[in-house]
C-alpha cells in the first residue's frame, strides 16, 4: 500500500503505509513526545514521504514558513590533529610530517577574514585539528583580533573536542577555558565531535576520543555559562538504528536540564580518503538521499525541545537539503565561503555559495528565507 495525503477541512492528513507508523503518527498530531521504540520505529521504516510529513508538521509548528541561513566563513586554522590516527573517519586531519599538514599564523587567518568585508559575513564558524602545540592564548587573539577587526560578525568556535585538548595543554579546567574564550569573543559553539555515543561504536570509529559524558559535560558547562552550542550525529557508518536513537535520546536529556543547544545537524559520513571507508569499501559511496532525508526528518520529531534542525548543505547536496525544507528542516547553514573538511573526503558540492543563491533556493523551494547570526537573531526577512 503506498502512503495517502489528502485534504479534509484545509488539514492535510497523512495516512501511513507503514502500520508500524500509526500510533507515532497520533503522538505528533497530539504533540505528545516520542519513546526509545518510535524512534527505531522510524529509523526502520521505509515510509519516507510520511514520515517527512509528520517532521514538516512538527516544524511548521515552529517556525512557519521560514528558512534561516547566515551570511558565514568556515576557517580551519590548522588541519594538525593528536587524533589524526583515531577518528579513523576523518580525512581532514594530518600529521606534522605528511603532505598537506598546515597551521595558519594569526595574519593569516585575519587575512583570510578580510573578505567578510565584500560579501558582509556576519558568522565565522571556525574549527580544527587538536593541534600538539598551539596555546589557548592564540584562540584568544584570534577571536579578539577577528571581533576588533570585524564587530558586526558573530563568532562560532571550536568544539567540545577542542575545548577538552586545550584545557589539558594548559593543565587548566574547561570551565575556565570557555570563560577566556567569552571574554575574548566567543558567541556560540559548534556541534561537532558528537560522532555517535554509543561505546561500541566509539570503539570501533574512533576509540580514546572524549566519550559520550566528556561531550556532553562541555556543552553543559557552555550552557550554565551562557554559550548557546550546536549538536551533531555522524551516521551512515557502522551505527544501528538503535544507536541512533539512544544518541538523540542523551542529546534530548540534556536540552530538557539546559535549553541551550540552538541547532541540531545530522552529519552524513563521507568515505572517500580515510580509513574507515576502506575498511568498509565504501570508497565513492556517500549516504544516499533517503538515509540523508530521514535523519533530518527523524531528528526533528524526535528532539521536540531543540528550536532547529539545520542541513549541511555542503555534504548532503543542494538538491537534496531544498527537499529538506518540507522534511523537517528550517536551517540551511550557510554561504561557508570555503569549505575544506568535507571536501577532503569526497563532497562533490561547491565550497560555498552566494547569498543570493541560498536565498533562491529557499524561494524555490516555496519557503521564506531568512538571514540569523550565530545566536538566531534574525537580521533579515525576504
Ligand atoms: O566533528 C569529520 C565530522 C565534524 C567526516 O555546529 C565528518 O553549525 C562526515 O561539526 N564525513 C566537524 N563528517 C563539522 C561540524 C559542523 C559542520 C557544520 C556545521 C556545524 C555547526 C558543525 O565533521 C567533525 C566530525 O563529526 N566529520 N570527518 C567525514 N569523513
Ligand atoms: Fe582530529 Fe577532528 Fe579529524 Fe578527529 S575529526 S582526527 S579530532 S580533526
Amino acid at each position: 500500500m503506498a502512503t495517502r495525503i489528502d485534504v479534509v477541512d484545509d488539514q492535510i492528513r497523512v495516512h501511513p503505509s507503514d502500520p508500524r507508523l500509526f500510533p507515532i503518527f497520533d503522538k505528533v498530531e497530539g504533540g505528545e513526545r516520542l519513546e526509545r521504540e518510535d524512534g527505531i520505529a522510524l529509523f526502520e521504516s521505509h515510509d519516507l514521504l510520511a514520515i517527512g510529513a509528520m517532521a514538516d508538521h512538527a516544524n511548521c509548528g515552529r517556525n512557519g514558513d521560514r528558512v534561516f541561513f547566515a551570511a558565514n566563513q568556515h576557517i580551519n586554522p590548522t588541519n594538525l590533529c593528536v587524533l589524526r590516527h583515531v577518528c579513523i573517519f576523518c580525512s581532514y586531519a594530518r600529521t606534522p610530517r605528511e603532505d598537506g599538514a598546515y597551521t595558519l599564523s594569526l595574519e593569516e587567518v585575519f587575512a583570510e577574514a578580510e573578505s567578510a568585508r565584500e560579501t558582509k559575513v556576519r558568522e565565522f564558524h571556525i574549527v580544527g585539528g587538536l593541534h600538539p602545540k598551539l596555546r589557548l592564548s592564540y584562540y584568544e587573539d584570534m577571536i579578539r583580533g577577528l571581533k576588533e577587526r570585524h564587530p558586526e560578525v558573530s563568532i562560532k568556535a571550536l568544539t567540545a573536542v577542542e575545548i577538552v585538548h586545550l584545557a589539558r595543554i594548559e593543565k587548566i579546567p574547561v570551565e575556565e577555558v570557555l570563560r577566556r574564550l567569552v571574554a575574548a569573543g566567543l558567541d556560540t559553539m559548534p556541534g561537532g565531535g558528537a560522532e555517535v555515543f554509543s561505546q561500541a561504536v566509539r570503539a570501533s570509529i574512533a576509540d580514546r576520543k572524549l566519550v559520550a559524558e566528556e561531550w556532553l559535560d562541555v556543552h553543559r558547562c557552555a550552557h550554565r555559562l551562557g554559550i548557546p552550542t550546536n549538536c551533531t550525529m555522524l551516521y551512515g557508518h557502522v551505527e544501528t538504528s538503535a544507536d541512533r536513537v539512544d544518541h538523540l535520546l542523551m542529546l534530548r536529556e540534556l536540552q530538557d536540564e539546559t535549553g541551550g543547544f540552538l541547532t541540531y545537524i545530522p552529519l552524513a559520513y563521507h568515505p572517500d580518503h580515510n580509513e574507515l571507508g576502506r575498511q568498509l569499501g565504501r570508497e565513492g559511496t556517500a549516504t544516499t538521499g533517503f538515509d540523508d532525508l530521514k535523519n533530518l526528518a527523524v531528528g526533528r520529531l524526535l528532539l521536540d525541545n531543540i528550536p532547529h534542525v539545520k542541513t549541511h548543505w555542503i555534504m548532503n547536496t543542494i538538491k537534496v537539503s531544498q527537499i529538506a525544507l518540507h522534511f523537517g528542516v528550517d536551517d540551511l547553514e550557510g554561504t561557508v565561503v570555503r569549505e575544506k573538511i568535507y571536501h577532503e573526503a569526497g563532497a562533490q558540492t561547491p565550497q560555498g555559495m552566494q547569498l543570493g543563491e541560498l536565498v533562491q533556493v529557499i524561494r524555490d523551494a516555496g519557503r521564506r528565507p531568512v538571514e540569523r547570526d550565530a545566536r538566531y537573531n534574525v537580521l533579515r526577512e525576504w
